[in-house]
């Protein structure tokens, strides 16, 4: 058994420069397992909050303070570590203990376990398989709490390389269509900087229909059929625009509002005019209804709840009420610990919701998501295509297709 034999946190910075909190667990007086807790720019109002008070200082010193209760515990048992954590902070959402402190020790006592067992760690997450790669979903083009003034208001336009056979294949299409993108912007737009937002996807000055059409035009460019061999998706992030006093979404960098209905329609008609399978938060966060409206029209589409499902059990169960989403993002850090989160995917296994893990806009280089995705059968995992905190969780990927147990890509049918 991995028994943890010491730790220390640390303050460390993220992809976007801001501080987190890094720990590192020792089993077995020599297994180190090091990871850094990720964060977001849309955040969903129910995820847990990364830090207490706010402070990371404050933070790191209360984690300093109860370290020595995980001193012994099993590493791999991540119901244990969370049950400690639980006896800690008796609020319902780690406010007490801090969501980064949940994500980084959970994430690194699981890292260390599966050096010390000697099993791949996602094989340590899941040890029935079977195992197969996730599609990577790669944003390349960006707008909304990610990008600056002038660009889109939707967050991201994402593409997914439906045709790859193998995971290789998979990257390489993601990487080219980010290149062919630039093109077609710079011809487009004489004045391109170049520009790129939190997660590497471009960050042009274009509108939201512009944006949209400029990679599906960068799709045909590189000679491949849209929405058989590459589909797109986009991520509305809709909460960031929704106004709750108003009751509209507020497109403020286009210049034009829509009620709910008209949301609905807007998205409806890109689902269809550009064959998207995928489309998260296209409502805000607390309304089911609409997307469970969406869910139901819209077969062929993965209706994907990130900021209403916040990686919470309770969110599911909530959604399921509604028959709202098909699709559901999983963070481990909206939930806090690596129990939580894998107690999420099980929910919507069992309820057929199928599961995308994701990164966060403000990540660190750690590649753990990549076996996150693989032991919860993930459809898709949410990078970034280019920016070594993205390539990094891309790269493990390929180093994951040396184990002949994974067994090529995973099905991506959805009905
Ligand atoms: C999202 C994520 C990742 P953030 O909304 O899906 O793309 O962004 O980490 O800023 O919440
Ligand atoms: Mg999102």
């Amino acid at each position: 058994m991995p028994l943890i034999s010491s730790l220390k946190g640390r303050i460390v910075f993220n992809s976007r420069g801001s501080k987190s909190i890094e720990i590192d667990v020792i089993t077995d007086n020599k297994f180190l397992g090091r990871a850094s807790a990720p964060s977001g720019a849309s955040v969903g109002s129910h995820e847990v909050p990364s830090f207490v008070d706010n402070n990371p200082e404050l933070t790191l010193k209360t984690f300093e303070s109860n370290m020595a209760k995980f001193i012994g515990v099993d590493a791999s048992d991540s119901k244990a570590i969370f049950e400690i954590l639980k006896s800690l902070d008796t609020s319902n959402n780690f406010s007490g203990i801090g969501g980064s402190v949940a994500y980084a020790l959970t994430i690194a006592a699981a890292a260390s376990a599966s050096l010390s067992l000697d099993v791949p760690l996602f094989a340590m997450l899941n040890d029935q398989g079977p195992y197969r790669f996730p599609y990577p979903l790669g944003n390349i083009v960006g707008g909304g709490s990610h990008a600056g003034p002038g660009t889109p208001d939707i967050q991201e336009v994402l593409v997914c390389p439906m045709g790859a056979r193998t995971i290789m294949e998979a990257l390489e299409t993601n990487f080219n269509i980010h290149k062919e993108v630039r093109i077609v912007l710079e011809k487009i737009d004489k004045k391109f900087t170049y520009g790129r937002g939190d997660e590497g996807a471009w960050a042009p000055n274009v509108n939201n229909d512009e944006a949209v059409s400029i990679v599906a035009q960068a799709v045909e460019n590189t000679g491949l059929r849209l929405g058989r061999d590459v589909a797109l998706g986009i991520d509305f992030a809709s909460s960031s625009m929704w106004d709750s006093t108003r009751k509209i979404y507020d497109y403020s960098r286009q210049g034009l509002v829509r009620n709910t209905e008209e949301q609905i329609g807007f998205v409806e008609d890109l689902i269809k005019d550009y064959h998207l399978i995928y489309a998260e938060d296209p409502v805000n966060e607390d309304d089911f209804e609409s997307m469970a409206l969406l869910t139901k029209r819209n077969k062929n589409c993965l209706i994907t709840g990130d900021d209403m499902l916040v990686t919470s059990t309770e969110r599911v169960h909530e959604a399921c009420k509604y028959g709202a989403c098909n699709g559901a993002i999983l963070k481990v850090n909206q939930a806090g610990t690596l129990h939580n989160a894998l107690d999420f995917a099980d929910n919507c296994t069992k309820n057929n919701i199928k599961i995308i893990t994701s990164h966060r806009s403000g990540e660190s280089i750690d590649a753990h998501i990549s076996h996150i995705a693989i032991a919860t059968s993930s459809k898709m995992i949410k990078t970034g295509v280019v920016g070594g905190e993205r390539v990094s969780k891309l790269n493990e990927l390929l180093r994951l297709s040396e184990y002949d147990l994974i067994k090529g890509m995973i099905d991506l049918s959805f009905t």
